[in-house]
């Protein structure tokens, strides 16, 4: 338990994960189990072959012990940075959590000359006994690792008995932000292996830019009486026998299709001899550093990329090849084309997976330290320990030997956050020896003293734009180092905290990628929300974060920040994804379209161009557009139709959609989309005000369709329908990237904020608070009754405070329709910025339908709207916000033209006030309700529906983890207008 050493017993040498036509035993399915709180509780004859183990209980393999829904068996625990117990490595708590494993299973009496027992993940130490004799101990818990059981194997009945450990000195080793989640978690086979058979092999698959031609160039692992041994590609022709190991050399393949991401081309390859046939996919691709360009296959690399961990709501790391290739198809259709297996090498079938579908994978070593890195020290960290280098090299063996032959993986990242030493950088130098094509990647290496890729995590774009121009310095980096650094290739291995709602200020990442030669693009942090589907002590059920599994320490909702929300639902932001990142670009200049194909590989005849025009909203034409092809790197310019003045607001759309049929995504699937604006609405004739005066009677006053308080002038109703307000509104419910509650509880704050992520400055939530926007007292200053109009102003204020801002209504009936002129003025001495400034209308509880014509159809804030568009939109009340793991601001759409009730048959029409339209929102719950949850399950029942008309609303940022609402994208205090009709339909 307290060992250094990555394991023990007869370790068999990693090696490719190859198929085979050898035997094997899959051991999957039901094991006999017995859980021990402390190892010393654990029965002392768990491994005895004639233990009667039928009183045990019984478990899955592979799963997780603590997600079997047996509260006895311990449960999740998740922190980030935090190790769960005291650091002292390499000890671990005596109440160190013990599952003893037994499984019974026949072996026939041919059984190979050699038998392996394959384990392919158990967190975190393993101890193995078979029929009674001890056979290993199994560290690295999402590495492979196979032990020579030949001796202890014997034909018919055996008994296999596995002593899981939750915590080990391993577990120092494997400190990733995630759940801590105990078991064997991955397959656990017998490998019958044949005498002579072919132990490895590494088909690397050259391809030639300059020439198009392929080499194979192979490594076979196999006794001398191994040979012959044939290599062929039936595809080329290619069938190649080597008498000897002496013979082995380059097999020239003539001309190939290369592998790209875009285009994943592979071909069916064996490798046989007499005993065994192996059989791969390979992939011809050529992977270079040349000065700061990473190339494949002569191209530069252009990673669109995301982390991905592995993760399912209800059997956490648990690998289902069904659900993931789904998730990657997903991926494929939001233009994602590249992926970091964060931070640990994943179930070997994944990079099949990538091979086939194509992606730019980084294959990142099982490795995280980060609990070390306290105070801003490394204290004591394995990566700079010489104990722990055997450990470490091990790991990085078995990650590369392991997945070698893919095509998809572009480089080997030996971790994250693990800190630097001497360790990492032996790591590195064996990887370049074993492989030196690909090249290593590790981020905390900031200053590139061992790895080749420059990587960073989280910066500003500021900080990107001097690396590249080689100035300024990292934090914790060597002074003017950034000189060297911009002659090598750069990429985000992280960025924009895909945490709630955000991250915002995509785009800047992306003008940074498209300008800066170094850059060659980065991951979102992060695919999807780790949450854990569980129940209410009521049953009521929800995902679960940290906390919710009675956890002594914990990081709350920070395991919830991805792309896809936990039931994988995606959310906006995937949307924002696809179209800030988009391969081909569209962009519509005056009369003409311009097509650039920012693909890798592959011309843009897979797509077709069609354009359509819409008059308020309305189609009044449509076609397709001749785009010759377009090649990678290229652009073409083609004319539009031209189109007739109208009266009215006039939008034209060009989509690049998919032409056929694919895998990923039905024919007709928009892969991009540009609108252009060709005419504005006319601006409104001011209709006059009817003549009518309001009636002020019982304390009420009539005014056309609209009732209001006689003494607040808040509305009653309209026509008939229960609607409150307006009333101010300055606060929204705070995003995760607005309060930072979570983060700031337990990171690093001054290495964070050294980075310049993040900040020792309060959060925006805290701020606002202080200031009082969650408290604001109204006074009624002014109920007007006067001919024609009603006039009505509040002030607004905070206790305490003399900062206020004034709100005048100014009602009117304009062809009998209400009308209202709404004004916020704040007073002097606001500082610092406002959550929104919009105004709040409480609608009946229960409304389901929303039309609108304005933006959508997701929710899009000032730094994150790329994925907008001008349209009529219909959408469920409850599809207008987002579920987020932690309730939230959501559902904010800007550009509110009309907006229609049916329910109520009320419709509401803005017309802008100083070339301003309001955004809206229409949500069960207020913004007071929805900041009280944590939950979604703990938001209250509805009492009415809350209508936001926003003229302005502060921006997401990303300061979960990472920057700021950049200045042009924060709502500093400021005054605002309204003009909105309403219609009783
Ligand atoms: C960074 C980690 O690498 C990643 O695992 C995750 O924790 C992410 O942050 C935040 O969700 S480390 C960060 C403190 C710079």
């Amino acid at each position: 338990m307290t060992s250094f050493s990555p394991g023990a017993g007869r370790r068999v040498a990693p090696r490719s994960r190859l198929a085979s036509d050898a035997a094997e035993l899959d051991l999957s399915g039901t094991w006999r189990f017995l859980f021990s709180g402390r190892p010393d509780l654990a029965p002392a004859d768990g491994a005895a072959v004639d233990l009667d183990d039928s009183g045990w209980d019984e478990i899955k393999v592979p799963s997780h012990w603590v997600l079997q829904g047996r509260e006895e068996w311990g449960r999740p625990i998740y922190t980030n940075i935090n190790y769960p117990f005291p650091v002292e490595p390499p000890f671990v708590p005596d109440e160190n959590p013990t599952g003893d494993y037994r499984i019974a299973f026949d072996v026939p009496e041919e059984r190979g000359e050699r038998v392996l027992l394959r384990f392919d993940g158990v967190e975190s130490l393993a101890i193995v006994t078979l029929n009674g004799t001890q056979v290993g101990v199994v560290r690295g818990s999402r590495l492979a690792q196979e032990l020579d059981v030949t001796d202890e194997i014997r034909p018919g009945r055996n008994v296999l008995h596995v002593r899981v450990h939750q915590w080990s000195a391993a577990t120092y080793l494997e400190d990733q932000d995630q759940w801590w989640l105990p078991g064997i978690f991955r397959e656990v086979t017998l490998l019958f292996r044949p005498a002579d058979g072919i132990e490895d092999v590494w088909l690397r698959a050259d391809y030639d830019p300059a020439t198009g031609q392929g080499v194979l160039l192979p490594e076979l692992r196999a006794g001398a009486s191994g040979y012959p041994i044939t290599v062929s590609v039936p595809e080329l022709g290619v069938e190649t026998t080597f008498a000897s190991p002496s013979e082995v050399a380059a097999i020239p393949v003539g001309e190939v299709a290369p592998w790209s991401a875009d285009r994943p081309r592979r071909y069916e390859a064996t490798v046989r001899n007499a005993a065994e046939t192996r059989s791969l996919q390979i992939g011809f691709r050529r992977i270079e550093v040349v000065g700061h360009q990473w190339r494949v296959n002569g191209r530069k690399l252009r990673l669109r990329g995301v982390n991905r961990h592995e993760y399912d709501p209800d059997n956490g790391r648990v690998f289902d090849a069904v659900a993931v290739r789904e998730q990657l198809l997903l991926m494929k259709r939001a233009n994602i084309n590249a992926i970091r297996t964060s931070h640990y090498p994943p179930h070997p079938t994944f990079f099949d997976l990538t091979d086939e579908l194509g992606f730019w994978v980084i294959d990142e070593c099982d490795l995280e330290t980060h609990g070390f890195q306290r105070d801003g020290g490394w204290t004591e960290n394995p990566t700079d320990d010489p104990r722990w280098r055997e450990a470490l090299l091990d790991r990085i063996e078995r990650t590369v030997e392991r997945d070698k032959n893919h095509p998809s993986i572009v480089s080997w990242s030996l971790g994250n956050e693990a800190g630097t030493g001497q360790n990492a950088a032996a790591m590195a130098a064996w990887v370049h020896r074993r492989d030196p094509e690909r090249p290593v990647h590790y981020e905390p290496d900031y200053d590139g003293f061992y790895t080749d890729i420059v990587s960073r995590m989280y910066p500003p774009v500021e900080q990107m734009e001097d690396m590249a121009a080689g100035t300024g310095t990292h934090p914790h980096a060597v002074a003017g180092r950034n000189a060297e650094l911009a002659k090598r290739p750069m990429i985000l291995c992280e960025y924009e905290h895909a945490m709630g709602n955000g991250a915002g200020a995509l785009a800047e990442y992306e003008r940074v990628f498209d300008t800066l030669p170094q850059w060659h693009g980065g991951f979102i942090w992060e695919w999807r929300d780790h949450g854990l589907r569980t129940t209410t002590p009521e049953g009521t059920e929800f995902f679960g974060y940290g906390g919710d599994f009675g956890e002594e320490i914990h990081d709350g909702s920070f395991v919830c920040d991805g792309l896809l929300l936990s039931d994988g639902t995606p959310t906006p932001m995937l949307a924002e994804f696809a179209a800030v990142t988009t391969p081909v670009k569209v962009t519509i200049d005056g009369g003409s379209v311009t097509v650039e194909n920012r693909r890798h590989d592959g011309d843009t005849t897979d797509l077709r161009f069609v354009w359509r025009d819409e008059l308020d909203g309305r189609q009044i034409g449509t076609g397709e557009l001749t785009v010759p092809a377009v090649a990678p790197g290229e652009s073409i310019t083609v004319s539009l139709p031209g189109f007739e003045p109208h009266d009215g607001e006039l939008w034209r759309t060009v989509e690049a959609v998919t032409a056929s049929d694919a895998e990923w995504a039905a024919a007709g699937h928009v892969v991009t989309r540009a609108q252009t604006q060709l005419a504005k609405a006319a601006p409104a004739l001011s209709v006059p005000a009817d003549d009518v005066t309001p009636v002020a009677r019982d304390g009420a006053i009539s005014f056309g369709p609209a009732t209001f308080d006689a003494f607040s002038g808040d509305l009653v109703s309209i026509a008939g329908a229960e609607v409150k307000g307006p009333r101010l509104e300055l606060w929204r419910a705070p995003t995760e990237n607005d309060s930072l509650s979570s983060f700031a509880s337990y990171v690093d704050v001054e290495a964070v904020a050294s980075r310049g992520m993040g900040s020792k400055t309060p959060s925006s939530a805290e701020l606002w608070r202080a200031a009082g926007l969650d408290r604001l007292h109204r006074r009624v200053q002014a109920v007007e009754v006067e001919p024609g109009r009603l006039v009505v102003r509040h002030r607004y204020a905070p206790s305490a405070a003399q900062e206020a801002v004034v709100v005048e209504l100014i009602w009117t009936l304009r062809a009998g329709r209400l009308h209202l002129d709404a004004s916020a003025t704040p007073s002097r001495g606001w500082k610092g910025t406002w959550p929104r400034i919009g105004l709040h209308l409480e609608l009946p509880a229960g409304l389901a339908e929303a039309r609108w014509f304005g933006t959508g159809p997701d929710e899009n804030y000032v730094d994150s709207h790329a994925a907008a568009h001008v349209g009529r939109f219909e959408a469920g009340v409850d599809e207008l916000s987002v579920n987020y793991a932690v309730p939230q601001e959501s559902g904010h759409r800007a550009g509110l033209r009309e907006l229609h009730l049916p329910e109520i048959g009320l419709g509401i029409t803005a017309t802008p006030v100083a070339g301003e339209l309001p955004g809206f929102s229409l949500r069960a719950h207020d913004a007071a309700e929805v900041t009280s949850a944590a939950h979604p399950h703990e938001l209250p029942d509805s009492s009415a529906t809350h209508l936001y008309l926003d003229v302005q609303q502060h921006g997401l940022g990303s300061r979960s983890c990472g920057p700021d609402v950049r200045p042009e994208y924060q709502l500093r205090p400021r005054a605002a207008a309204w003009s909105l009709t309403f219609d009783v339909r």
